[in-house]
């Protein structure tokens, strides 16, 4: 709960977006200060003269143009303008028909007047951007500081010196964005997750800045530590600059600032003298010993412990000319290596690190909240992964921040597909091939992005390539970048197994599917995406959203679609392009296992069955076979989140609401877990963490459907930290008539607590794959598990009690709910949900300990529940399979 403390901080100190006010207050007055741009007025080329330079003297009259934010693409200003409403652009699809894409044919001009008191003789004033969708023309009071053949790409971002430009009083900055295209431009598309936005993201997505110095400036800093020990008693850190004179006479000055531990517990000075000559511009590295570092952890390993560097330059008399801002960094490192079988390991701080992850895309307008971040972050720490991965969706810094913080693990890198791998070897993009103006691009993005990255010690690795690696040209370009920023991490080829470029060798990691369903023992096999290796991008294709969710974003005639035309093309799947764009794969699956659903509520309930089981099998999968002749070590599901409201590839909805994938994903990824093994029918015991080893007795029950018990069985083992054992075999699965319940029970001995609890559903048919006709997507199955008479459970009866517990730290409502199943047949599915007693909308974000549960007769258990709100505006619903539905209230 550490971290959350340290999050509100954090969030507190976050810059509020919104529409801001143009203020006549200078924008920066003296060396070492560094401004945001505070807002834009935004405008199509099409409204106004095609003088841009006479446009961007102060002056011009702006106000019947739109009025945004420090950030914004164009649709996202649009909507901040109400022009759109993104609530109606969800819905059914609005997307398609209710914007006009023309519009976005031209480019649109994002302008902003601010003040300068007075440009002091030996003052320099920079012009900072991170990266302007496609590309821009830059224009200061009149003049072309900046061509679009210069600025561009999404990540290109350049330091443009200004300070002959800038006039005492009204300035005027004015930015020609051009339409992006995903084939042409280094840009941030969706490929096939969802459409595009209509405006493919173009405009001034991340903010840009102007920053004044004197004679001498200085880049960001970078941190390089020689840890190999975590128990190391010292350590050296060398803190990197780029300093540059704009002078045209040798300067003399010095480097000077501090390391400090974040709760100010320890004190390091830095400093350097240094002299440059005309012009000059140099590197400096300062190198200080740490003694007793805290180093940094990833979440469920130990703490997030970190340092701050703030760096001064300055001139002749101590004078001030330049400053970085405070920049955090953790003491810690990263290996990997690929292994005698292919594929890659990661280890942190020396440990073996098993990558249980996801993929993470930005909103589909590119509109950043990091309060919005951070509670996708806390979703993924209590499903219990380690690790994000952002395929070519960066975001902004403070993204960075709140992994260190939380401690969650980052593999960044590009995008595929378009124009990132329009590469002469790869058939399956439509990008227009590279060409030599490409390259300076490519340039700029690796050396900006790595910049930004490079002190943060939750990066795990940067992924040059996708589906596919780049040239030699670019590659070296990539590596040379990310050396020249002192990247300290694994660079990584691709995610993928089908190529390489020499200086980087083999990725290590597969992109085999899948990609759409397929069943729970898929992952206990020894091919394609089976859990072995390493997986970039795998999942089953599943998370759909309960109703309440779908309401918001489907119509009748959709949600109708959805459950009386299994396959039928959905927009709100993937692209229509896509082999994603309908379910038909899914609900033949869904049909032919847990038979034909007669209304939506019993497809939803059926959905959320097969969700379940399809996230669960995967991460257990993956845990229990980090130990096995060929190691699982690692796998990212496909995907975490939707860019919008979205009925699949997702562990939570877009209005954050979680359902049957993420409890699935939520059990299976436990600290210590006990897990049975669909194929082996073998029970085995995962523990996540470092610790030491000790007794844990594991309990095996297997009944039939109406209670009766099958087997049962108690064994005490010693368990492993980091790692995976085999416990014992069930025995009674063939002598399951239809469906049999089995659950299994990890016990601490000593305290008697209960460390996992875990049920599943077994058919008497094993699901049985045709691996041969195998897609890169899917591998169909011949024969489906029969869970038909699951829909013939007799009717089972619960009662269920809800306590208050004390609030959480932020403040959060808690409670303690404990259910008991009356009857003497299993209760089948249970799904608690927190409701506002007003709306009957579900209340998201909600931390469950555990939901979608399946109770043994008699059994009883309790559940936990954090939420926003005070107890008596909500209630709880309890609803199942075989139950009646259950209200409680506070
Ligand atoms: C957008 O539309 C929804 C529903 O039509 C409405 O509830 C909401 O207030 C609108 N949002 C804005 C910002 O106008
Ligand atoms: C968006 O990108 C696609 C693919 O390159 C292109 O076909 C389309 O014209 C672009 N749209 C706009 C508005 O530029
Ligand atoms: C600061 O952090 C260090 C290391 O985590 C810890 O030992 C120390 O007690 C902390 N001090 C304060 C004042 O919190
Ligand atoms: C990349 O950019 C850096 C900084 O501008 C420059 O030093 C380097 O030569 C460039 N590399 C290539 C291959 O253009
Ligand atoms: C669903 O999509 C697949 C792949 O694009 C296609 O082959 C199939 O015909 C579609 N099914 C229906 C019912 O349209
Ligand atoms: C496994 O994980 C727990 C939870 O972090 C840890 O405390 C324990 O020591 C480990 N258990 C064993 C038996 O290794
Ligand atoms: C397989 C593996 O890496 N095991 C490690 C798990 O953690 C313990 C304790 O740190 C190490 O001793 C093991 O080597």
């Amino acid at each position: 709960m550490r971290a959350i403390h340290a999050l509100s901080v954090l969030l507190a100190v976050l810059k509020p977006v919104g529409l801001a006010k143009k203020s006549d207050n200078p924008l920066v007055t003296s060396p070492g200060d560094t401004a945001v741009l505070p807002g834009w007025h935004l405008q199509s080329s099409q409204q106004v003269t095609n003088d841009l330079s006479a446009l961007s003297k102060p002056g011009v009259d702006v106000s019947r143009w739109y009025r945004i934010g420090s950030k914004a693409t164009v649709m996202a200003g649009l909507i901040e303008n109400r022009v759109y409403n993104d609530t109606d652009l969800f819905y059914s699809n609005n997307l398609e028909t209710k914007v006009d894409r023309s519009q976005f044919d031209h480019p649109w001009l994002y302008r902003e007047e601010f003040n300068i008191q007075q440009i002091p003789q030996g003052n320099n004033f920079f012009l900072k951007t991170h990266g302007i969708s496609s590309r821009a023309d830059i224009y200061l009071n009149g003049i072309l500081i900046a061509p679009s053949s210069l600025q561009a790409g999404s990540y290109g971002g350049h330091i443009y010196e200004v300070t002959k430009h800038l006039q005492q009083g009204a300035n005027a900055l004015l930015i020609q964005a051009h339409p992006t295209s995903y084939r042409r431009d280094l840009s941030i598309s969706f490929i096939d997750w969802n459409p595009s936005p209509p405006d493919n993201g173009t405009g001034v997505w991340r903010d840009i800045e102007l920053s004044q110095t004197g004679p001498v400036s200085i880049s960001p800093p970078r941190i390089i530590t020689d840890l190999r020990d975590p128990a190391a008693k010292s350590v050296r850190i060398t803190v990197k600059a780029d300093i540059a004179n704009h002078e045209s006479r040798t300067v003399r000055g010095m480097i000077k600032g501090a390391i400090e531990a974040e709760n100010g517990s320890q004190h390091v000075p830095v400093s350097q003298a240094f002299v440059l000559d005309a012009n000059e511009k140099r590197t400096v590295a300062i190198t200080v010993e740490l003694k007793d570092p805290k180093v940094w952890w990833p979440a469920f390993w130990g703490e997030q412990s970190l340092y701050t560097v703030r760096l001064d330059a300055t001139v002749s008399q101590g004078l001030l000319s330049d400053r970085t801002q405070l920049h955090h960094f953790g003491i810690r490192y990263v290996t990997s290596h690929v292994n005698s079988h292919g594929d890659i390991e990661f280890q942190v701080n020396g440990h073996r690190f098993l990558v249980l992850g996801a993929g993470y895309t930005s909103d589909i307008f590119l509109r950043f909240d990091a309060a919005n971040v951070q509670k996708i972050f806390q979703y993924m720490l209590d499903i219990g992964m380690n690790t994000v991965r952002l395929e070519g969706k960066q975001e902004h810094p403070e993204l960075y921040d709140l992994a260190d913080r939380m401690g969650l693990m980052v593999i960044s890198g590009w995008e595929c597909c378009d124009k990132w791998e329009a590469w002469p070897y790869n058939d399956d993009a439509d990008g227009i091939k590279w060409q030599d103006l490409d390259y300076p691009i490519a340039n700029a993005s690796v050396l900006h992005e790595g910049r930004m990255m490079q002190t943060h010690p939750s990066m795990l690795a940067f992924l040059i390539g996708s589906d596919y690696w780049p040239d030699d040209r670019a590659t070296r370009i990539y590596v040379d970048g990310l050396y020249q920023m002192d990247w300290p991490n694994p660079i990584v080829a691709s995610a993928s197994k089908r190529g390489y470029p020499k200086q980087l060798g083999p990725s290590g990691m597969k992109m085999e599917g899948p990609y759409d369903w397929v069943p729970p023992n898929y992952w206990y096999a020894d091919k394609m995406g089976a859990a072995f290796g390493f997986g970039s991008e795998l999942g089953a294709g599943v998370g759909t959203p309960e109703l309440g969710s779908l309401k918001r974003f489907l119509s009748n005639d959709d949600l109708r679609n959805l459950w009386t035309k299994p396959g039928e093309g959905l927009y709100h799947m993937s692209t229509k392009a896509s082999q994603f764009h309908n379910r038909s794969i899914y609900d033949k699956a869904l049909y032919e296992r847990y038979g034909q659903p007669r209304s939506l509520e019993e497809y939803l309930h059926m959905a959320q069955i097969l969700d379940y089981e399809s996230t669960r099998a995967q991460f257990e999968g993956f845990s229990i076979k980090q130990d096995d002749n060929r190691p699982a070590t690692g796998m990212i599901y496909w995907m975490l989140n939707g860019a919008w409201p979205s009925l699949h590839w997702q562990l939570f909805d877009y209005y954050l609401r979680p359902a049957g994938s993420y409890f699935g994903s939520k059990v299976g990824s436990r600290i210590e877990h006990v897990a049975y093994n669909y194929q082996e029918r073998h029970v085995y015991i995962i523990n996540h963490s470092l610790g030491t080893t000790g007794k844990r007795v594991v309990a095996v029950s297997l009944t039939d459907l109406y209670g009766k018990t099958i087997s049962h069985k108690e064994v005490t083992v010693d368990t492993l930290p980091n790692s995976s054992k085999k416990a014992l075999a069930v025995s009674g699965i063939d002598h399951i008539q239809d469906v049999g319940f089995l659950r299994l029970i990890l016990q601490d001995p000593v305290s008697g607590r209960t460390l996992s609890r875990n049920v599943y559903w077994l058919s008497s048919q094993d699901d049985v794959m045709d691996w041969g006709a195998s897609t890169w997507y899917t591998t169909p199955v011949s024969q489906f598990a029969d869970y038909h008479a699951l829909n013939k459970l007799p009717p089972a009866s619960v009662r269920a009690d809800l306590y208050r517990l004390p609030a959480g730290v932020l403040g959060q409502t808690r409670v303690k709910i404990v259910v008991e199943n009356q009857a003497t047949v299993p209760a089948f599915f249970l799904r608690l949900a927190v409701l506002d007693r007003k709306t009957r909308e579900e209340v998201a974000p909600v931390y469950w300990s555990d939901n979608y549960i399946t109770l043994l007769p008699k059994e009883r258990i309790e559940l936990t529940a954090g939420f926003d709100g005070d107890l008596w505006m909500r209630q709880v619903e309890i609803s199942g399979g075989n139950t009646a539905t259950v209200m409680l209230h506070g």
